[in-house]
């Protein structure tokens, strides 16, 4: 019987240490949350071979949705219920977050990598120190076009988009600082305007652009203007470079009045369950080969010097896509314009969603 129980004893001794081993094991892991990953990003915004190695690498599954405006993102990682280890969120956004207390710090050590990050691209005001975003993809705002549907008539200027020839034949990003942004900027005003005057007038400037205006659309954007559906397009730089590289009758002018330059950050938000895979996945993003190659595949711009330095010549050195300081001096950043303003944006932009129905 003594036997018995010391045998009993010594089961239980071994089964605790082992116990005891696989926690150690996991917590120098760290893969609190399981071995998987939680990505949120815009869509079309990555290469789906670089998840793939990454999970293979790694041994992390990666979960991954997409979401196709800030506001979206932002509500939804703001009103709790997720568990998303990365976002990627626009440089207002990442201000916004911040402020609320809806990210993370960070851990620079575990992103050797940042050192192939362009230093033109780190430090913004909207992320002093990049406590809390590492640069993901960067661009402007301006127009896409398709001479061969508009009489060879090319574009300079945001106000050649009123032309009444060009009626129900342009399509927009459904986005509302892009929209309001280009009626502000269409005035000569800031597209971080809060003066409720310049709000109104750019609204009533908008609202006469609605027969002209086919549709506000999402990703299919790309698949309408490329198709020829529209003739022109108010869009981001990278969905134009990806239009023309499917249609290269298209081109792509950013207006002479101004417009706007954003950057795409990666985020750890707070909902994060899984630090040391969100960390790896941010190092492995920005890892040159890998970068190149998610910019060849998504179209955008990006901010990592040494991934553009193993792009072709007709993609690096396409000023559409890489403007020169000249242009860059002429644009602007959207403002975290706090809480409110934001929210005003955001009514107005649906004011004019309502009206061009
Ligand atoms: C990609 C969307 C890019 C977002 N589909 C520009 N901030």
């Amino acid at each position: 019987m003594k036997q018995l129980v010391r045998a009993f004893i010594a089961v239980i001794a071994i089964a605790l240490a082992l116990m005891y081993v696989t926690s150690v094991l996991n917590s120098e892991q760290g893969y609190s949350g399981g071995n998987t990953l939680t990505v949120y990003n815009w869509g079309d915004y990555i290469d789906p071979e670089l998840i793939a190695e990454f999970e293979q690498e790694t041994g992390v599954k990666v979960i991954y949705q997409t979401f196709d405006s800030n506001e979206a993102m932002l509500t939804k990682i703001a009103q709790g219920g997720t568990t998303f280890d990365i976002a990627v969120p626009s440089d207002y956004a990442i201000s916004k977050m911040r402020e609320e207390g809806l990210l993370l710090p960070i851990d620079h050590s575990q992103i050797p990598n940042l050192s192939h990050i362009d230093p033109r691209f780190m430090d913004l005001s909207f992320d002093p120190g990049n406590v809390y975003s590492v640069p993901y993809f960067w661009g402007t705002v301006g127009i896409v076009y398709n001479p061969e549907l508009v009489g060879g008539k090319t574009f300079r200027s945001w106000n050649e988009l009123w032309d009444p020839d060009l009626r129900n034949q342009i399509l927009l990003v459904d986005g509302a600082r892009e929209v309001i942004g280009m009626g502000l900027n269409s005035l000569g005003y800031s597209l971080n305007d809060t003066n409720e005057e310049h709000l109104q007038e750019a609204k009533r400037k908008l609202e006469r652009l609605t027969p002209n205006v086919k549709a506000l659309v999402g990703d299919e954007i790309k698949m309408l203007l490329a198709g020829e559906e529209a003739a022109v397009g108010l869009v981001w730089s990278g969905d134009a470079s990806e239009i023309i590289s499917e249609n290269e009758k298209l081109d792509y002018v950013v207006p002479e009045e101004g417009s706007n330059v954003w950057f795409d950050n990666m985020v750890i938000p707070k909902t994060a369950r899984n630090l040391p895979a969100a960390h790896a996945f941010i190092n492995f993003m920005l890892d040159p080969e890998h970068a190149a190659r998610n910019a060849e595949y998504v179209g955008y711009s990006t901010p990592n010097k040494d991934a553009l330095a193993l792009l072709p010549e007709e993609i690096s050195g396409d000023k559409r896509f890489y403007p020169d300081e000249e242009l860059l001096s002429k644009l602007e950043v959207y403002d975290n314009l706090g809480k409110r303003m934001l929210a005003h944006y955001n009514e107005l932009f649906l004011e004019f969603k309502m009206h061009s129905k």
